[in-house]
C-alpha cells in the first residue's frame, strides 16, 4: 500500500512540474483579440453575471463581475474587516461570539445562493466557515451578513453550506471526526469511538437559520455535500473518506481502503421524524449571531440542545454508498438522476443512478453494513464510470445541456464529459492545479452556462511576481461551443475554495441604495442635528452625533478626560446612494468606521493623554472632505472641565 501512495505521490509531482511548465495558455493575434471583445464591458456597461466567491483563509467573499473579471466588493463575514469596520464597531462584534468565546476569523469556503423551485432567487448567499464550525447567511439585497449560527458538535465544517431547492435546508458536516459529546479521551483509542455528525440547518421565510437536528454518523472525515434536486429532491448526498478511522499520517493511513463511502440521506425522512416529536435532546451550547437591519446591530444568543437522531434509528433514511479511494466531491446534476463522486486517488469517476439507488434500497440490496448502516451494493447503483478521464478529480458542475466539467487537480485540466454516454468531449489545461469550478446556476436546476470559471490553487508565473505570496489565480472559460475556449486570467482574493454565480438581473434591482433614516431603530440614533447630545455616566460618556456633507455634528467636545470610555454614536444622515461617510479618532485602538447613509454605528475610544485630540471622516465624502473635522478637549481624571458640545460654536 505504501509503494502505490509513494508511486501516487511520484506521478503527482510530475503532473505538477509538467503542467507548471507548459505555460501556452495565452492566445496570440487575431484570436486572442476575439477573446478580448469576449470578456470587455465598456466603461459605465455592466457585467452580465455576479461571482461571489469564497476567501477561504481570508474568511470573507468577493464579489466579481462576469465576464469582466472585475472585483466589486469584499464583504465581510467571519473576520474582522478595517476597510468597513465590520467587526469592530459595537454593533458588529457580536457577530463573532461562539461558545469558544469572540473568534473574529474563520476559513470561508462554499457559498451558495437559495433557490425557489430549484432556481437560483438570489435573496441570500450562504457560506460555510470550516475552522470554528459556523455558517454565516448574507443579504443579496444590502450584501451585508446578516446572520451567523455556530454548529456544535462539528470539528472542521467543510461539507457545507449547500442549499436544497426551495432553501429548506442547509448542512453542515463533520470533516475531522472526533467525540461527540466532547470528552477528554486518548487519540489512539478514536476508532469506534469518535462521530462524525450531520447538521440539517431550517431556513424560515425570512431566512433564519435554526439547527433542526443532528444525523450522528460513524466518525469518518465528512468531506463535501450536495442536495439532490428535481427528482431526487428530498435527498442529501455526502462524500466521507477516512472510512480506516486513521487518527496520525492520514495521507498514508486514510489511503488503505480500497473504496470509502457517499452517504445517501433522506432529509425530509428524518424532519417528518423530528416533527412527530423524534430524536433525542442532547446538550449543546452554540452561538446565533443575528444582524437587525432596523436597528443595524447584531445580537448573540447562547443557545442550548439540539435534537440528535441515531441514523440507525429512522428506518430508510440512511444508506452508504462505497466509492473508490477517498472521494473529495460530491454533485448532483440538474435532473436529480446522476450523482458524481470524485475519488482523488482514482483516475475514474463514478457516477450512481438516483433510480438505481431507489431500487436497491427496495431489495435490500446491500454489501453489507458499517456501524449498522447498510451499504448499498455499488455495481448495481452505479450508472456509469468515465474511465481514465485524468488525475485528481476533484468538482463537478453541469451546464444542462447534457454535459458536465470536471476538475482534475493533478493533471491540471478541465475536462468534459457527456451525461449517459460518459464519454470524455473534451479537455482544457488550467494554470495552474484547479480546485472547484463554477458555472452560473450550475448547483440548481436550470444552470446558466455562457462561462465556466477555473478556481486554481497555484498561480506561479500567471501574473507579474509579488514576493512569495501570490493571489490565487482564476480562468474565464467560454463554453457555449463544442469546446471549452479559455478567455480570460484574473486573480481572485484569499483562497476561493468556491463560488456562486448568477445572472445580474436577478439581483441587481432589488440592491438597496441607502437606509431608511425614519426606520432607524437603533437606540442611540440622531435624526438629526437638533438630536444630537454628549451624556455622561460616571465614567461612561454617550456621544449622539450625526455626519452629512461636510460636517459632523458636534464637532467640539469639551469635558471628557482620561480613563473615561467614550462612545461616539454616530448617525449619518444623507439619503442618497453612495454617500458613506468615515469615522475615525486619534489614538483608537479599533478601525475606522464607515457608516452608509442612514445607518448608525458605534466606536469607543479610552483617551489615555490629556490634550486637544481630532477626529476625521476617512471617506473622501465632497469637495470639502478635508474640512469633515472635529476635537474633542481631554482633561485629567480629576479635573472639573464642564462638559459641553457645540457645531459652530452652538
Ligand atoms: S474544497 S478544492 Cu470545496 Cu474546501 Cu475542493
Ligand atoms: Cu464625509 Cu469625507
Amino acid at each position: 500500500m505504501k509503494t502505490i501512495k509513494n508511486i501516487f505521490l511520484l506521478t503527482a509531482v510530475a503532473g505538477l512540474i509538467l503542467s507548471c511548465g507548459n505555460n501556452n495558455g495565452g492566445k496570440s493575434g487575431a484570436m486572442a483579440s476575439s477573446n478580448a471583445e469576449k470578456v470587455y464591458v465598456a466603461p459605465g456597461e455592466h457585467d452580465e453575471y455576479y461571482a461571489f466567491m469564497s476567501g477561504g483563509y481570508s474568511g470573507n467573499v468577493t464579489v466579481y463581475g462576469l465576464p469582466s473579471g472585475r472585483m466589486f466588493k469584499e464583504i465581510p463575514v467571519f473576520s474582522q474587516f478595517p476597510t468597513s469596520g465590520y467587526g469592530y464597531s459595537e454593533e458588529t462584534k457580536p457577530m463573532f461570539n461562539t461558545s469558544f468565546g469572540f473568534v473574529p476569523w474563520g476559513d470561508a469556503h462554499h457559498p451558495d445562493i437559495s433557490q425557489t423551485n430549484g432556481e437560483l432567487d438570489g435573496r441570500w448567499l450562504f457560506i460555510n466557515e470550516n475552522n470554528t464550525p459556523r455558517i454565516a447567511r448574507i443579504s443579496l439585497a444590502t450584501f451585508e451578513t446578516e446572520e451567523i449560527i455556530e454548529i456544535p458538535h462539528s470539528a472542521g465544517n467543510h461539507a457545507s453550506s449547500f442549499v436544497t431547492e426551495n432553501t429548506e435546508y442547509i448542512v453542515a458536516g463533520t470533516r475531522f471526526a472526533v467525540p461527540n459529546p466532547q470528552r477528554d479521551m486518548p487519540i489512539s483509542e478514536m476508532k469506534g469511538e469518535f462521530k462524525g455528525p450531520l447538521t440539517f440547518i431550517a431556513i424560515d421565510d425570512s431566512g433564519h437559520m435554526k439547527i433542526d437536528f443532528q444525523l450522528n454518523m460513524p466518525g469518518f472525515n465528512y468531506d463535501l455535500a450536495h442536495p439532490g434536486r428535481n427528482k431526487s429532491h428530498g435527498w442529501f448526498f455526502f462524500t466521507s473518506y477516512n472510512t480506516e478511522e486513521a487518527n496520525t499520517l492520514l495521507e498514508v493511513n486514510a489511503s488503505q481502503n480500497d473504496k470509502d463511502y457517499i452517504v445517501a440521506v433522506n432529509w425530509q425522512k428524518l424532519a417528518e421524524f423530528v416533527a412527530n416529536g423524534g430524536g433525542k435532546k442532547v446538550p449543546a451550547t452554540y452561538a446565533h449571531n443575528v444582524y437587525d437591519e432596523k436597528t443595524h446591530t447584531a445580537t448573540s444568543t447562547m443557545m442550548e440542545g439540539v435534537t440528535s437522531i441515531d441514523p440507525r434509528e429512522v428506518e430508510g433514511a440512511v444508506y452508504y454508498i462505497p466509492i473508490p479511494k477517498s472521494p473529495h466531491g460530491c454533485d448532483v446534476d440538474p435532473s436529480g438522476e446522476y450523482i458524481i463522486g470524485s475519488g482523488k486517488l482514482s483516475t475514474d469517476l463514478s457516477i450512481y443512478s438516483f433510480t438505481k439507488i431507489q431500487e436497491a434500497i427496495a431489495n435490500k440490496d446491500y454489501e453489507g453494513d458499517a456501524y449498522g448502516i447498510p451499504v448499498l451494493n455499488y455495481e448495481n447503483t452505479l450508472a456509469g464510470v468515465v474511465t481514465q478521464a485524468g488525475l485528481g478529480p476533484l468538482h463537478t458542475e453541469f451546464d444542462g445541456r447534457g454535459n458536465a466539467y470536471t476538475t482534475f487537480f493533478i493533471s491540471s485540466e478541465v475536462v468534459k464529459w457527456k451525461l449517459e454516454t460518459w464519454e470524455v468531449v473534451d479537455r482544457q489545461p488550467t494554470y495552474y492545479s484547479v480546485g472547484h469550478l463554477m458555472i452560473p446556476g450550475g448547483n440548481s436546476r436550470t444552470p446558466d452556462a455562457k462561462y465556466l470559471v477555473a478556481m486554481n490553487k497555484i498561480t506561479k508565473d500567471r501574473y507579474l511576481p509579488t514576493g512569495p505570496e501570490l493571489e490565487h489565480s482564476a480562468q474565464l472559460y467560454d463554453i457555449t461551443g463544442d469546446k471549452m475556449e479559455l478567455l480570460y486570467d484574473f486573480p481572485t482574493h484569499g483562497e476561493p475554495h468556491y463560488a456562486a454565480g448568477i445572472a445580474a438581473s436577478k439581483i441587481k434591482d432589488n440592491v438597496k441604495k441607502y437606509y431608511d433614516l425614519e426606520e432607524n431603530n437603533h437606540p442611540y440614533v440622531a435624526k438629526s442635528e437638533s438630536e444630537t447630545k454628549v451624556v455622561r455616566n460616571g465614567n461612561e460618556v454617550h456621544v449622539y452625533m450625526t455626519m452629512i456633507r461636510s460636517h459632523f455634528s458636534p464637532d467640539n467636545i469639551e469635558g471628557i478626560k482620561v480613563g473615561d470610555k467614550v462612545y461616539f454614536h454616530i448617525t449619518n444622515l444623507e439619503q442618497d446612494f453612495d454617500v458613506p461617510h468615515g469615522f475615525s479618532m486619534i489614538g483608537a485602538n479599533t478601525s475606522e468606521l464607515l457608516i452608509m447613509p442612514g445607518q448608525t454605528k458605534t466606536s469607543i475610544w479610552e483617551p489615555k493623554r490629556e490634550g486637544v485630540w481630532p477626529f476625521y471622516c476617512t471617506d473622501f465624502c465632497s469637495a470639502l472632505h478635508q474640512e469633515m473635522q472635529g476635537y474633542v478637549r481631554v482633561s485629567a481624571k480629576n479635573s472639573d472641565t464642564e462638559l459641553k458640545w457645540s457645531l459652530d460654536d452652538e
